[in-house]
């Protein structure tokens, strides 16, 4: 017999392109049929079928608090009932631009929009405002959005596709971006010695999430922060996923580095659509009215997505969960690590906080390319074993899993007995 969640994805096949509205939930690196997801509270979602699952997806981030935080539901209300949109400034604005001024020090001027896809693209087009050059570095690997011109060699569902480069992107457009090897001071390095001054700025995820974590080697940052200096060219964070995640203060934090622009997105609208860039005074005047750089919005700054975000942030900060938060991935992936030694499988587990990944490989991938040669038919065993166990993991092998403060220490337990019985059965 068909499940719900088969019928209707095979409806959706028919008038939504793959039957998804973002390509990775097409489940088509696992195989299988994706869940239509009825309602979540706290750590656990409910499909239509009615099981349920301890969520590691958490919406790809910004469900820090979990799922249908009393808080967040709160705010949202209070702010619909209030008036759902105006197309004008509120007084909420000013709270959430004032809580990323201060947990950010390198943002002394911030701009919301409505996704990290705007952020990304907008931080683009004021860095070459600013420094009056076209040309872009970034990383392959990772991803800013799907902005033309920053879908090249990118993570998460062109990675999952394996779309090198997205189609429907001028050539010309796509001649403005120079992608290099994640990890690789040494090309970038090279690079600005013949190119340096053609180049507005290198964008870069601090901590990539969108190729599975991987961390950046000892000086990697540091060594952009210092090259584009040299060059006059700007920095850019893109933090969209590592915001308010791995610290208050974003990966800039953990590192101490301050980079020219800063990207964010997910966690600052509390599950509501939202993005926001940020940076150095002189370089956000260059925005229109105060500059000649144009970027708007009908939604930009909506009171809802807006109170949303206040409210996830203000109860974060309420609660000093990031110490709670590293500790559960510490729990987690140590167990997960133990029981996939106990199978002999080889398995790398990187964690940074509540972000992890469970590479199906030898030793810890550093870059995009070492991500590629991962083993992709044991992800997708692991991946169906765990759904099968009621433990749902991001359905791609180039993606981060989030663990939220709502997660408990019995969700944990679960997850490591369940990965130990998968892993078990993958062996034989
Ligand atoms: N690009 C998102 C993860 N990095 C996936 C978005 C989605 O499918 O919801």
């Amino acid at each position: 017999m068909l499940t719900r969640s088969k019928k209707l994805f095979q409806k959706a096949q028919k008038i939504i392109p793959g039957g998804v509205n973002s390509p990775v939930r097409a489940f088509k690196a696992v195989g299988g049929n994706p869940l239509f997801i009825r309602r979540g509270k706290g750590s656990r979602i409910e499909d239509v079928d009615g099981n349920t699952y301890v969520d590691y997806v958490c919406s790809w981030g910004p469900l820090i608090l979990g799922h249908a935080h009393p808080a967040v539901v709160k705010a949202i209300q209070h702010a619909a009932k209030n008036g759902s949109s105006f197309g004008a400034p509120t007084e909420m604005e000013l709270e959430m631009a004032q809580l990323i001024i201060s947990a950010f020090p390198s943002i002394d001027m911030v701009r919301l929009v409505n996704s990290g896809t705007e952020a990304c693209m907008s931080a683009i087009r004021m860095a070459r405002a600013f420094t009056n050059r076209s040309k872009i570095v970034k990383f392959s690997g990772c991803y800013h959005g799907h902005a033309d011109g920053l879908l090249v060699a990118a993570g998460s569902g062109a990675a999952t596709l394996t779309i090198p480069a997205s189609s429907g992107i001028p050539e010309s457009c796509l001649g403005e971006t120079i992608v290099l090897p994640f990890n690789d001071l040494q090309a970038c390095t090279k690079l600005f010695s013949e190119r340096g001054e053609e180049i507005a700025a290198v964008i870069v995820e601090p901590i990539p999430g969108n190729m599975g974590v991987v961390y950046p080697q000892d000086g990697f940052l540091k060594g952009l922060r210092r090259i584009t200096r040299n060059y006059g060219s700007l920095l850019i964070f893109d933090e969209v996923i590592s915001g308010f995640r791995v610290a208050w203060g974003g990966a800039q934090t953990l590192f101490n580095i301050a980079p020219d622009i800063t990207c964010l997105g997910k966690i600052i609208g509390g599950g509501l659509p939202i993005g926001a860039y940020g940076g150095r005074r002189e370089i956000m005047e260059q925005v229109a009215p105060l500059g000649g750089m144009y970027q708007a919005g009908t939604l930009s700054g909506n009171p809802v997505a807006v109170a949303a975000g206040i409210a996830t942030l203000k109860t974060l900060k309420g609660s000093h969960g990031y110490g709670r938060l590293d500790r559960m991935g510490k729990l987690l992936c140590e167990g997960i690590r133990s029981a996939a030694d106990r199978s002999t499988i080889p398995v790398r587990v990187e964690q940074c906080g509540s972000l992890f990944t469970i590479f199906f490989c030898e030793t810890p991938p550093s870059c995009y390319e070492e991500v590629k040669n991962c083993d992709f038919e044991a992800f997708k065993r692991f991946f169906n074993g765990m759904l099968k166990e009621g433990v749902y993991l991001p359905p791609s092998p180039f993606e981060t899993a989030f663990i939220s403060l709502a997660h408990t220490k019995n969700d944990i337990t679960m997850t490591i007995e369940a990965a130990g019985r998968v892993f078990a059965k993958m062996r034989n």
